[in-house]
């Protein structure tokens, strides 16, 4: 059931997130940079997810890769399909993954790495290959930049010996697994078509490190928190407002593994709106194909066991592709999972 509206709560005490709040940061750190690690930390352990507001990010330069990417997709559907199949990466449409998901979009995933943005950029852009590159490799240097602020604010609130531990997975950029996605959710048609149910994104939770959401101000992004009305013990959807100059930034699987459930990945989801096209754009910290995914040793508590086997990224990705969007993958690396996973629930489309 879908609560009827999320109050955005102001930069909050640390003392506790009343329920079905959606905390709001201020990262330009009002009470200082200690308090502001806190509150991160909190955020992530209590909520997964958060609103970071004055966060860095120059507005022309999210206006710039706005622009270009609204232009690409005002384009016919044969000039936007030569940038796809999506193989993952590339242009998509309606499909989501290879596993028979589908959404009320379209969308764009790209490689966060130079060289192969300007590789895609000669399809996208065949005009001017540069206008779009340069908008993108901009866009990225300056949410990368943002995500290794907020790590680093995360491992110095968690007490990591090493604050920058978190950090250095997804800083380098030339073994950078990282993706850019814009999604373009069109007027939906799905309040008659009632088999959609008005879903522009199936749930799911993100499975790398950091995910940095930007979108237009149409709503449509919920997330799954405990019932805010308390009793039942359910989990509630809530709405997210939209808010344009925000980011909404959420833990990803990788993240929960590397702080042994300490930080947790929510899940969320996108509903179609009827009446304006919604755009976003997310940017998905992640970390090297071979890097090793364990639980940093600050975060194993005494007497607590590690909850994850040591993994590498590929295989969580190999894993997330064999998969449906709203299978929860990270069951499938419990210390003592032998099959595992809340398996083949579907989400409902
Ligand atoms: O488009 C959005 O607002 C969010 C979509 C999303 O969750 C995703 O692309 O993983």
């Amino acid at each position: 059931m879908v609560a009827p509206s999320a109050a955005a709560g102001r930069d909050m005490a640390p003392e506790s997130l009343p329920l079905g709040i959606i905390p709001t940061v201020d990262m330009s750190a009002p009470s200082g940079r200690g308090e502001l690690a806190r509150r991160l930390v909190r955020a992530c352990a209590e909520r997964g997810f958060f609103k970071a507001v004055n966060h860095g990010v120059p507005p022309r330069v999210s206006a710039r890769l706005d622009a270009a990417t609204s232009a690409f997709f005002a384009r016919p559907a044969p000039v936007k399909q030569a940038a796809g199949p999506p193989d993952p990466l590339g242009y998509g449409s309606r499909n989501i993954g290879a596993n028979g998901d589908v959404g009320e979009l379209e969308y764009l995933i790209l490689h966060a790495q130079p060289a192969a943005v300007a590789r895609k950029a000669m399809v996208i852009d065949a005009e001017d290959p540069s206008r779009f590159s340069v908008a993108v490799n901009e866009y990225v240097d300056a949410v990368r930049r943002l995500a290794c602020r907020v790590l680093d604010l995360l491992g110095e609130g968690l007490g990591l010996g090493d604050p920058t531990s978190l950090s250095r997975f997804v800083s380098a950029v030339v073994d950078s697994d990282s993706v850019l996605r814009i999604n373009h959710y069109p007027t939906s048609s799905a309040a008659a078509d009632v088999s959609a149910k008005g879903i522009g994104f199936g749930e799911h939770t993100d499975p790398q490190i950091l995910s940095l959401l930007r979108a237009n101000d149409v709503d449509g992004l919920q997330v799954l928190l405990p019932d805010a009305r308390g009793g039942s013990g359910g989990d509630q959807w809530v709405q997210v407002p939209a808010d344009p100059s925000a980011f909404f930034i959420n833990v990803g699987d990788a993240l929960q593994a590397l702080t042994n459930g300490r930080l947790v990945s929510i899940r969320h989801r996108v509903m179609a709106s009827t009446t304006r096209p919604r755009l976003s754009t997310i940017y998905f910290a992640a970390p090297p194909l071979d890097a090793r995914i364990a639980a940093l040793p600050e975060t194993v508590v005494a007497g607590a066991a590690r909850r994850y086997r040591t993994f590498t990224w590929a295989e969580y990705k190999k894993a997330m592709y064999a998969l449906r969007l709203s299978h929860n993958r990270l069951d499938l690396f419990h210390a003592d999972a032998s099959s595992g996973g809340s398996g083949d629930k579907k989400h409902d489309i």
